[in-house]
C-alpha cells in the first residue's frame, strides 16, 4: 500500500492491524530481569517502562549515589540500584540488557551481554518496535532540534495529534502510553540512537546534513555516517526520505535507500522563516518538505514555520541592552555548528564567546570566519590555549567562567553590536551539559542587564544605576 501525496490521513500504518511495528519484540517475559545501563534521562524513562511492563529492573550508573541522590527517589519501589561503577557481575541473571545513547554501542558490557545471550536494546528500539503512529524521524549533525521542534509546529497545524520526542530532551517511552495510530509522531534521532536500534524504520526519514562529530564516539567518520545511514537503509518504497541535494554524504545517502527521496532545499515556495540564519532557511525548508509529504497545503505550512518561536540554546535572543543584541547559541558544541552560528550574523559586527571540551576537529573554516567576523573573541574553557594560539594576531580575552565572559563580552560591545555564545565545542569540562551552559550564560547576561531571571522584565529589586538595593 503506497501513501498518496496529498491523502495524509490515510497514510498507511507501518504494520497495520497488529500496532506493532516488530514481531521480535526485545522485552523479555513478565517477572525476568532487565538491566538498564545509565542513570540519565533515557535510563529513568527505561525504568519507569519496564517495571510498568512487570519486569524486575537493575540499573547501574558510573556515578556515585551522592552523585545520583535526587533521581534515586524518582525510582519506581523495588528497583536495584549498582551506583559508582559497575562490571559484568551487574549482568547476572538478566535476560535483556537496555543501553543508554550515551553508552558506547561496543562497550565491554554490552559485548559481554550479547555473548551470554542476552537481548542488548535501547529506549529508541524498543520504541520504534512498539509505536502504533507514523514517525517522522530526523537525523543529521547540526540543525535537527530545531527541524524537530519545526516538523512538530507543522504537522500540529494538522488535522492529527501530534507527540514531539527523543534526542530533543524527552525520553521516547514516556509517550508511548499516550499514542494510537492517529497520532503523528516527531523523534529527533542521534547517531547514537540510530545505531541502538535494530531495524530504524519510521515512515518518514529526514538527514539535514552530515558533518564531522562525535568522531571519538564512533571512531571514524565511515562509521558516523553508517550509523546516521541507518535512518535511510531500513524504510520501504511506500516511505519517504527527505533529504539535503546540497551535502555531499546526504546525496550519497540517496543511492542507500529504497524510500522515495525528496530533496528539501529545491522545496518552493521558501517558507518564511523567522529565526535567524542560512542553516535556519534549511531547516525551514525540510519542514516544508515534511509538512507537504504529510499531504498540508503551503499556506498552512507557510503560517506554522511564520510562527515558529525559536529553541532554546539555538541562536536564542536572551535580551537586548545598551544597543547590544545577546545570543545564545550554546547548543554550537562542534566548528561546524559554530561556523553557521556565525554565519547567522552577516555584516554585523560579533563580540564571540568560544572554546570548551572536545578535539580532532578541522578547525580551520571556523577560525577564518571568527577572524573576519568577529570584532574580539571571549575564550573559556579547555581548548582556550589551543585556541588563543591558533588565534594569533585576533583580538583575544581568556575567561575563567561564562560568567566573567559575559562581563568581559559587555565591556568590549559597542551598540550595534551582538555577543554571541557559541562555543564550538562540547560543555563537560566546566558545565553537565549545553544546557546548563546555556541557562549560566543567560543568567549572568540578564543579571548584567538589570533584568529578571527569566528575561520578563526589569528586575526591580535594582536601583537605576544597576546596583542591587
Ligand atoms: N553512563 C554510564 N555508563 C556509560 C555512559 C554513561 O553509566 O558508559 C551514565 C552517566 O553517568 C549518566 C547517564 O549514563 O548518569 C547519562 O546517560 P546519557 O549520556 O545517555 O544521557 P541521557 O540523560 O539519558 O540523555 C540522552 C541523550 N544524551 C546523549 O545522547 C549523550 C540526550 O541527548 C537526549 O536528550 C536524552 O537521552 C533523551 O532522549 C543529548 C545529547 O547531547 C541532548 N545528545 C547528543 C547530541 O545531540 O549531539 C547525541
Amino acid at each position: 500500500m503506497s501513501a498518496p501525496l496529498g491523502r495524509a490521513w490515510e497514510w498507511p500504518l507501518p504494520s497495520p492491524g497488529s500496532g506493532v511495528r516488530s514481531p521480535d519484540l526485545p522485552l523479555p517475559p513478565e517477572g525476568s530481569r532487565a538491566l538498564v545501563v545509565g542513570l540519565g534521562a533515557s535510563g529513568r524513562s527505561l525504568v519507569r517502562f519496564l517495571s510498568s511492563r512487570g519486569l524486575r529492573v537493575r540499573v547501574c550508573d558510573l556515578r556515585s549515589r551522592q552523585e545520583l541522590d535526587d533521581v534515586l527517589a524518582s525510582l519506581p519501589p523495588g528497583s536495584e540500584t549498582v551506583l559508582g561503577g559497575y562490571d559484568e557481575r551487574v549482568l547476572d541473571g538478566c535476560a535483556a540488557v537496555y543501553a543508554s545513547p550515551g553508552v558506547p554501542w561496543d562497550a565491554p558490557l554490552l559485548r559481554a551481554a550479547r555473548a551470554m545471550g542476552a537481548m542488548v536494546s535501547s529506549d529508541v528500539d524498543l520504541f520504534l518496535r512498539l509505536c502504533p503512529a507514523p514517525v517522522v524521524g530526523v537525523t543529521g549533525t547540526n540543525g535537527k532540534t530545531t527541524t524537530t521542534a519545526l516538523i512538530g509546529m507543522v504537522l500540529g497545524r494538522g488535522p492529527w495529534p501530534v507527540v514531539v520526542a527523543g534526542n530533543i530532551g524527552d525520553p521516547v517511552l514516556d509517550h508511548l502510553d499516550e499514542l494510537t495510530p492517529g497520532h503523528r509522531v516527531v523523534l529527533e534521532l542521534s547517531s547514537f540512537q540510530l545505531e541502538s536500534c535494530a531495524r530504524p524504520r519510521v515512515e518518514v526519514g529526514v538527514v539535514l546534513n552530515v558533518t564531522p562529530d562525535h568522531l571519538d564516539r564512533h571512531g571514524s567518520m565511515e562509521a558516523y555516517i553508517a550509523a546516521k545511514a541507518r535512518l535511510v537503509r531500513f524504510l520501504e518504497p511506500e516511505d519517504h526520505v527527505v533529504l539535503n541535494g546540497l551535502d555531499p554524504v546526504c546525496r550519497r545517502l540517496a543511492g542507500e535507500t529504497r524510500a522515495r527521496v525528496t530533496w528539501f532545499d529545491r522545496h518552493r515556495p521558501v517558507p518564511p522563516m523567522p529565526v535567524p540564519g542560512r542553516h535556519n532557511q534549511l531547516n525551514a525548508l525540510a519542514a516544508a518538505a515534511v509538512g507537504r509529504i504529510l499531504g498540508l497545503p503551503d499556506p498552512v505550512i507557510e503560517s506554522a514555520i511564520r510562527d515558529f518561536p525559536g529553541v532554546e540554546h539555538r541562536l536564542e535572543l536572551v535580551a537586548e541592552g545598551d544597543g547590544v543584541r545577546w545570543y545564545n547559541d550554546s547548543k554550537a558544541t562542534n566548528p561546524d555548528a559554530g561556523l553557521v552560528g556565525l554565519q547567522a550574523f552577516e555584516g554585523t559586527p560579533v563580540i564571540l564567546i568560544a572554546g570548551g571540551h572536545g578535539g580532532g576537529f578541522d578547525l580551520e573554516p571556523w577560525l577564518r570566519a571568527i577572524r573576519a567576523r568577529t570584532r574580539a573573541v571571549v575564550l573559556i574553557g579547555a581548548s582556550a590555549a589551543l585556541l588563543e594560539e591558533r588565534l594569533a594576531g585576533h583580538p583575544v580575552r581568556l575567561a575563567g567562567s561564562i560568567e566573567e565572559a559575559v562581563a568581559i563580552a559587555a565591556d568590549l560591545a559597542r551598540p550595534g553590536d551582538v555577543v554571541l555564545l557559541s562555543p564550538g565545542y562540547k560543555s563537560y569540562d566546566m558545565f553537565a551539559s549545553y544546557e546548563e551552559r546555556g541557562r549560566r550564560f543567560k543568567a549572568a547576561v540578564r543579571r548584567r542587564l538589570g533584568l529578571t531571571a527569566d528575561g520578563s522584565g526589569p528586575d526591580r529589586r535594582r536601583d537605576p544605576g544597576g546596583r542591587f538595593r
